[in-house]
């Protein structure tokens, strides 16, 4: 069968990059020409294809992981690129995360920043996948628009401290989801990794954000993944957070099948995401620190990750970072957590010491 023209034009682009864009992706490093020719004619059961994979990180080969699954299938159909790469981003040899574990009983931490100096805000999301759909590659606009209906009605359920509305982004005014997002509460369509790979397609249509009257338990409807579950506050209370987080799942996993694959845990768009899908952080003051040049090696020393005050590939302002754990793959999501207590126990120390 002839190659599509458009895979060959996107691998030819990653094999010779725009000159003035560092391509250093992990797409770039387990691609190889053997691969590439193994995988080019393959078809997910949802009709995806290595290009839907490859896209983002070959238009933007400045990427950092470059590839997304282009539906749960994807993760078996093109396995051999995407399992080198889920390895060396999460740092394992072997896919085999193990079963869910919280941890509850066990969450008892003090405030990680009792005098509320360095700690702006605390956060911690999880990702989910309804099982019966694709990515966003392979989706239609008819796809959106039932699964937000199913995410929709399971969210309507909750109650008490978790109780909330759901407004969707067709119909909000410029206002408001201009203020829910520089407030950081709400996602937008900004993300050029995120368009490339097809992550905006139909927008706004079956986006939205769910929360309750207090912002403090959030979800996000068809943004990167179909569901992102968010619990934050303002302050350093990690164990406040992280618990009403704990509780919502709890609730929503008695009315929703999320995807889930041994060895990989639960499955999202992009392969940073699997397992755990918990990404815990907080908005923190660390002026000092980040002006070392040894910042970033500092943060791999602890495995967590720097990102900037809006989100991923953002800048930070006025000293303040989001720091967050970076591993969410081949360990539990109590260790996740404790791997990001333990990050920013150490960041603080390291800033109080440079004052
Ligand atoms: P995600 O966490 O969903 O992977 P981003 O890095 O894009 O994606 O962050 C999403 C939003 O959450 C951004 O608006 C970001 O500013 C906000 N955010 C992240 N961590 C915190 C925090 N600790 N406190 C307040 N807002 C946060
Ligand atoms: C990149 O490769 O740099 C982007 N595709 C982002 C990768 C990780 N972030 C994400 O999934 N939000």
């Amino acid at each position: 069968a002839a190659v599509d023209q458009e895979l060959m034009r996107l691998w030819n682009r990653l094999q010779n990059p725009p000159p003035e864009m560092h391509c250093n992706s992990l797409l770039k490093r387990h691609l190889t020409q053997e691969l590439f020719d193994d995988l080019k004619h393959k078809k997910t059961r949802f009709g995806g294809t290595l290009k839907d994979c490859i896209r983002s990180g070959c238009e933007n080969v400045d990427s950092g992981v470059g590839i997304y699954a282009c539906d749960p299938d994807g993760y078996t159909v093109f396995a051999p690129v995407l399992d080198a790469v889920i390895k060396d981003y999460h740092k394992v040899d072997k896919l085999n995360h193990p079963e869910p574990d919280f941890g509850e009983e066990k969450v008892d931490f003090p405030n990680l920043d009792p005098s509320g100096e360095m700690i702006v805000s605390t956060r911690v999301r999880v990702g989910r996948s309804h099982d019966s759909y694709g990515f966003p590659p392979v989706l239609s606009k008819e796809d959106r628009i039932d699964m937000e209906k199913k995410t929709v009605e399971a969210l309507k359920t909750l109650k008490d401290d978790l109780k909330g509305t759901y407004y969707p982004l067709e119909g909000m005014s410029k206002e408001d989801q201009k203020k829910l997002t520089e407030d950081h509460f709400l996602f937008n369509d900004s993300d050029r990794f995120l368009r490339a790979a097809g992550g905006y397609d139909d927008w706004p249509t079956g986006r939205g954000i769910f929360h309750t009257d207090d912002k403090k338990f959030l979800a996000w409807v068809n943004e990167e993944d179909h569901m992102r579950f968010i619990s934050m506050q303002m302050g350093g209370d990690l164990k406040e957070v992280y618990k009403r987080l704990v509780k919502a799942i709890r609730e929503l996993e008695k009315k929703l099948t999320f995807a889930k694959r041994d060895g990989l845990g639960y499955l999202t768009f992009c392969p940073s995401n699997l397992g755990t899908t918990l990404r815990a952080s907080v908005h923190i003051k660390i002026p000092k620190l980040a002006a070392t040049p040894d910042f970033k090696a500092f943060c791999d020393k602890y495995n967590i990750q720097a990102r900037g005050i809006h989100g991923e590939h953002t800048e930070s302002v006025g000293g303040v970072y989001d720091i967050s754990n970076k591993r969410r793959l081949g360990l539990t999501e109590y260790e996740a957590i404790l791997e990001m207590k333990n990050g920013v126990e150490a960041v603080i120390k390291k800033e109080k010491e440079l004052s």
